[in-house]
């Protein structure tokens, strides 16, 4: 072979492995291309050098000078294409892709509506001295009707307004019998188990779910929630009651807020009055109150001559609505994101 037969061989191999390394997008191909130029045993450096003994002795001297620097700039071109690839170039790496873009923000939660009302609640409960209470979703008939002088014939009662539990602990196959476990239809069930459990004074609240088989509309759900309210103490009057309700109202809804007081009727409590909130041109019933009737004090084993007492219960989704200004208690359920990231 003539030296410049060897030589034109030579750069044209240097520049078709040079090619070939750089070109190379990951690990695997750099390795083929590794082993068909640089390769010990079948490698085109190796079948080049072979010929350089059929080129003439003359010019050995200058085609080996030549070989020596193709074998290192190959050399290099591989190493070169190795720490490329290692220190995670974007070589290879979808185009589009804009490292300097901004990334996608993580959607992050926030407490649903209703929570957040609860706690807002407690804490202007709290500043008038009432201290949180709570008590079981599942209730027994004693606490969620007995003890609330609600009779065993008692509408209350009734299997269809309420969600008497199938694992009743002695229905024997009748729902409305005195062991029926249910879901708590009120969270008057509170005001018992703290006066079972403490003695006067008493000044606590209790905010919870409560369970009821309403057919859902605008101001009806199966599930809602309550705050109950309980004061128990010497010379309690239906003056404290009221004034309770106006301070707590005011400091919700604002010193605007309109209340009106009505007299209704409850088992647990005489005088009874429903208390409704004027709103959107209405008056809106918000709960029920009233002075704890004495039957529910002997009940507990409180001296009715001794000490009075007022309770009140009210609905904390039609509380947290009127704040908001929310039209539909079902939007608060309905778990559409568009509606809860407004709150
Ligand atoms: C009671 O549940 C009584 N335990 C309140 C009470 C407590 C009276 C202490 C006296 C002393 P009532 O059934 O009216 O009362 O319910 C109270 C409030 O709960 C209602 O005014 C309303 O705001 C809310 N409420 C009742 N049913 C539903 C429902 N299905 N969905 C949403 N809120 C409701």
């Amino acid at each position: 072979m003539s030296l410049q037969d060897f030589l034109s061989t030579l750069d044209a191999l240097e520049g078709e492995a040079s090619a070939a390394f750089e070109t190379s997008s990951d690990a695997d191909s750099l390795e083929v291309a590794r082993v068909r130029y640089l390769g010990q045993k079948s490698g085109a450096i190796r079948d080049v050098q072979k010929q350089m003994g059929s080129i003439d002795k003359s010019d050995r001297k200058a085609a080996g000078l030549r070989l020596n620097q193709f074998k290192s700039n190959v050399q290099t071109a591989f190493d070169t294409a190795k720490e490329r690839l290692s220190s995670g170039s974007t070589a290879g790496v979808d185009p589009t892709f804009d490292p300097s873009l901004p990334g996608n923000r993580p959607t992050i939660g926030h407490i649903h509506p209703v929570t957040q009302t609860i706690t807002h609640l407690m804490e202007i409960m709290g500043r008038m001295g009432f201290e949180a209470a709570e008590g079981p979703e599942v209730e027994d008939p004693w606490h969620n009707f007995v003890a609330l002088n609600i009779p065993e014939d008692h509408p209350a009662r009734d299997p269809l307004d309420n969600f008497y539990l199938a694992t009743a602990k002695s229905s024997g196959g009748n729902r409305n019998t005195e062991g029926s476990q249910l879901l708590r239809s009120q969270t008057s069930t509170v005001q018992i188990r703290v006066m079972e459990n403490q003695k006067p004074p008493v000044r606590v609240i209790s905010l919870g779910r409560v369970y009821r088989p309403d057919d859902p509309d605008a101001t009806h759900f199966p599930m809602f929630h309550q705050m109950e309210g309980l004061l128990v103490d010497k010379h309690v009057t239906m003056a404290n009651l009221k004034t309770v309700i106006r301070v707590f109202a005011t400091n919700y809804l604002g010193d605007d807020v309109e209340i009106r007081f009505r007299p209704s009727f409850f088992p647990f409590t005489e005088p009874s009055v429903e208390v409704d909130f004027f709103w959107n041109g209405s008056w809106v019933e918000f709960g029920g109150a009233g002075m704890i009737d004495p039957a529910v004090f002997e009940a507990v084993g409180y001296d009715p001559e001794q000490y009075s007492g007022f309770a009140f219960g009210l609905g904390v989704e039609r509380l947290c609505m009127r704040r908001h200004g929310i039209t539909d208690i079902r939007d608060l359920y309905s778990g559409d994101l568009r509606f809860l990231q407004q709150f």
